[in-house]
């Protein structure tokens, strides 16, 4: 076949992927004794639209990473797989009668397909599938060891009950009531789940997260998700009964501003101490609180609600008869699920306090900068008008033997809780919001439990040489309605006989969440084919931790912390050899579409809109729109398809432009004229290489180039190489470009300066990279030849030329030894015959000089 002489991206993609795949180029090789380098993508969920433009963002960033390290000489883990159980493809299922094992397929296939053209360097022999058996019989394994460690259990827990989908939902998968898929109104409803005591590593994954090189934003959403607070317990005997009420407080220096206390409607001391003519109504009040979400009854600013239940408490420090209400703002699950109320310090017991006309005493005064910056008078303080939450001293504190009058709040805590410690009546204490996590689901696509429950009432493991446990084939995917999953329907495969005893029991029907598969994944990529282990522990060694990992930032808190979870245990039970999985972790910037919306406001799809000069209209008609930046969304027809850029501008210009936009971090909107500028860049990029005729370009020899041109080739080797380190791909790609500028402006092209450049740009445009190189006679693919190397001597300038000014004109250019000082290149300005003309006569009123550049004489 002739050398074609233009640039033909929809010729040589294809041909290169080829390539890499029959040579499978980017292999991985394990134990190899380069060091290595493991840089793992968040795997998509293969859903029934395809590729979207911000997976390839990601994507993009660590393939050019990828190749670098390589090119830098080290070995290279780059996987790619599908995290493909979850709910839409069985909601698919339901509306269409499509098994989610076919729909689930199709789409990998498709997937993989766009994947595959926009020419990844991925090692595709390591490719996995979280529904194929041989993968999900080790999710099951690591369910079964977390089980064995004491970490699993199942509870009747009250959970986010949807009726419209069937099925119990998260805490997170919950917004304001609804279900976050398809806005279905969720209720509270106790039933039997599975749950992981992931609370038990608190602790350990708030101090893993320190030495993570990780953005500060993400650990810090960790950090409150996990929500560390220490305090006290303090304990309050119940007038008339032998009952107690112990309470958590962060504020144990506030007790004696306590007014009342609050138990959760659901704790288990209302019915015992509760004065028979409340009955009536503490049942109707806990009826009612049972319908809301913890969210909606934690939140600020709502109306507060409750019932006194005819009980007292005695507060420790006083003596005093503090009335006992239930209310929802104070959760079942959190602390000891009761509280000492201080409305005089504490937001929502000011609120309740006011709506009650409850007692408001307040025993912190504020300093008065304090009370200055926030614009509040002492008087509207201690007269219980306002509620201090901040720091002051302790006022009206005191029973005589515990004064903590005149102490800080630190003071003061520490001062009641040894008094309360040596009293008996309560102890320092630390909580964690930290829940454990609801690992049950009621649907059919995901992983079964390994367990059975027995007929004699006991509950079964099933051991590793029994797994997995398969997903039957069903034909009827729609949940049982009772709350249990499909399988409940299918009874063949929930009976179970035991092979060696005989027993017999019913298999778990629940199935795994979504996250299960996702919490491991990165293991089983170490060793994708492993049938004796999920992965082999010397492999693991070499391989891990992942070096890289790049993803959205939706994932700060879920996946990073469940997988963080998954892997401590691991690392616990030796089985994996570092405490963290993912050392470096980057989140991609959004990718916004372009958007439309008329004067008032309202948005308009893209479909309706047409362009008319620099204007846009509402089709049709003169309604003039205004363009914005919105997130991409199906209603508003703003989605970019990877397909069409692909194909009209090819793979290696939409690589470029994913890394061109800004800032791989920064949220910026798509634009397809940008992908047009890095285009016609590729197309000067060839052209300064590939002659008319398909040949070399004919200014390509041995000779050298001139010096300058010489150092524009080191400092875009280092530029590229230095922002590379950095994961700056937008500004290694401008260098780029001022270095085909400049080449292609002279007639003289070193033949090895080309084959460098062509290095650069490879890792960002793999396919023009590969072709270039072999046109310029390089021996093997691009892909392993060592990075150029940067000359020091090549970078330095004896000297510089700089620009003289009168008054911001130009009147005389000079070269000058590089290095020089601001001062020598004033005196020389002012020195120079050119320069002095102008000066001769007037007055020099100050002179400007940037170093290297100009110096500009200023005179009247
Ligand atoms: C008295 C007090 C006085 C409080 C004061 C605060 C300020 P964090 O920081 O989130 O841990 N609390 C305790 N258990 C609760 C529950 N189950 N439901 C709702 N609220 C609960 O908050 C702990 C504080 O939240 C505790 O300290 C308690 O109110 C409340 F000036 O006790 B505090």
């Amino acid at each position: 076949m002739s050398k074609s002489a233009s640039y033909n991206p929809a010729e040589i993609e294809p041909k290169w992927q080829s390539f890499w795949a029959e040579n499978k180029t980017f292999k991985a090789v394990d134990f190899s004794p380069k060091e290595k380098f493991y840089a793992l993508d968040m795997f998509p969920y293969p859903s029934g639209s395809g590729l979207h433009v911000g997976h390839p963002e990601g994507y993009t960033a660590t393939d050019i990473t990828c190749r670098y390290k390589r090119a830098k000489g080290f070995n290279v883990l780059h996987p790619m797989g599908w995290d493909a159980f979850g709910l839409p493809a069985e909601q698919y299922a339901m509306e269409t009668g499509t098994h989610p094992a076919v729909t689930t397929q199709k789409n990998i296939d498709t997937f993989r397909g766009q994947i595959q053209a926009l020419g990844f360097s991925y090692d595709w022999d390591r490719e996995i599938n979280t529904t194929d058996e041989s993968y999900y019989k080790w999710t099951q394994w690591i369910f079964t060891q977390l089980y064995k460690k004491g970490l699993a259990y199942i509870d009747e827990v009250a959970v986010n009950w949807c009726p419209a989908l069937g099925t119990v939902l998260a805490n997170e998968e919950v917004i304001n009531g609804l279900s976050e898929r398809g806005s279905h109104p969720v209720v509270r409803k106790p039933m039997r789940q599975w749950m992981f005591k992931i609370t038990k590593y608190a602790e350990q994954l708030l101090d893993g997260l320190e030495d993570l090189d990780w953005p500060e934003g993400v650990k810090e959403m960790q950090r409150n998700w996990i929500g560390k607070s220490t305090g006290a317990e303090v304990t309050f005997d119940v007038d008339g009964f032998d009952e107690k009420v112990v309470v958590y407080t962060t504020r144990p220096d506030t007790l004696f501003g306590a007014t009342y206390m609050v138990l959760s409607p659901e704790h288990k001391l209302v019915d015992k101490i509760a004065s028979a003519d409340k009955v009536e109504a503490i049942k109707a009040y806990q009826q009612e609180a049972s319908l809301k979400s913890d969210m909606d009854r934690t939140e600020l600013n709502t109306d507060k609600t409750g019932v006194f239940i005819g009980a007292y408490g005695i507060n420790p420090v006083n003596g005093e008869k503090l009335p006992i209400w239930i209310s929802d703002y104070v959760l079942a699950t959190y602390g000891t699920g009761a509280i000492m109320s201080v409305p005089a310090h504490d937001t929502r017991d000011f609120e309740f306090a006011k709506e009650f006309d409850l007692e408001i005493k307040a025993i912190v005064k504020p300093s008065e900068k304090a009370l200055a910056a926030a614009n509040v008078s002492l008087e509207a303080v201690l007269a219980g008008d306002v509620c201090w939450t901040g720091n002051g001293e302790s006022i009206n504190s005191s029973n005589g033997e515990l004064d903590i009058n005149g102490l800080s709040v630190d003071d003061a805590k520490a001062g009641t809780i040894a008094w309360l410690e040596q009293k008996g009546a309560g102890k320092g204490a630390t909580n964690y919001k930290l829940r454990d996590w609801l690992f049950s689901r009621q649907r059919y696509w995901g992983e079964p439990f390994p367990v059975v429950h027995m007929e004699d009432g006991s509950t079964k493991l099933i051991e590793e040489a029994e797994l997995p446990v398969q997903l039957p084939e069903m034909e009827e995917f729609k949940p049982s309605g009772t709350g249990e999953s499909p399988l409940a329907n299918n009874a063949d495969w929930v009976s179970y006989t035991c092979p060696t005893t005989g027993a017999k029991g019913r298999r778990e029907t629940n199935t795994m969440p979504q996250w299960a598969g996702s919490c491991w994944y990165y293991l089983r990529y170490i060793d994708p084919l492993n049938e004796e282990a999920a992965w082999d522990k010397k492999k693991e060694e070499y391989w891990m931790p992942v070096d890289l990992y790049v993803g959205g930032a939706e994932h700060a808190v879920l996946h990073l912390l469940y997988s963080r979870f998954w892997h401590h245990v691991l690392f616990d039970l030796g089985f994996v050899s570092c405490p963290e999985p993912y050392q470096k972790l980057v989140n991609q910037g959004m990718i916004l579409g372009l958007s439309y919306k008329n004067s008032r406001g309202v948005l308009i799809a893209n479909d309706k809109v047409e362009q008319r000069g620099d204007k846009y209209f509402m089709i049709g008609t003169d309604e003039e729109l205004t363009q914005f930046s919105a997130k991409m969304s199906k209603s508003l027809k703003n989605v970019v398809n990877p397909d069409d850029i692909i194909e009209e501008y090819g793979a290696d210009a939409m690589r470029l432009y994913e890394m061109f936009m800004g800032p791989l971090e920064a949220t910026k909107p798509w634009q397809t004229a940008g992908v047009e500028g890095v285009y016609r860049f590729l197309h000067r990029a060839w052209k300064m290489i590939v002659g008319q005729d398909g040949e070399l370009h004919e200014a390509i020899t041995t000779e050298p180039i001139s010096e300058e041109l010489n150092r524009t080739l080191h400092l875009t080797i280092k530029k590229v190489g230095e922002d590379l380190e950095n994961m700056r791909y937008n500004t290694a790609i401008s260098a780029m470009m001022v270095f085909v500028n400049e080449f292609s402006k002279s007639k003289v092209r070193n033949l090895d300066a080309m084959k460098m450049f062509v290095q650069l740009l490879a890792p960002f445009a793999p396919h023009i990279g590969e072709e270039l190189w072999t046109r310029l006679g390089g021996e093997t693919d691009v892909s392993y030849v060592a990075w150029p190397e940067v000359s020091e001597a090549a970078l330095k300038q004896d000297e510089i030329e700089v620009i003289f000014q009168i008054n911001g004109k130009v009147r005389g250019k000079v070269k000058v030894p590089a290095g020089i000082s601001r001062e020598d290149m004033q005196a020389l300005a002012l020195a120079n015959e050119a320069i002095k003309k102008f000066t001769d006569g007037k007055t020099v009123i100050k002179t400007i000089a940037v170093p290297g550049r100009l110096v500009n004489v200023v005179v009247k």
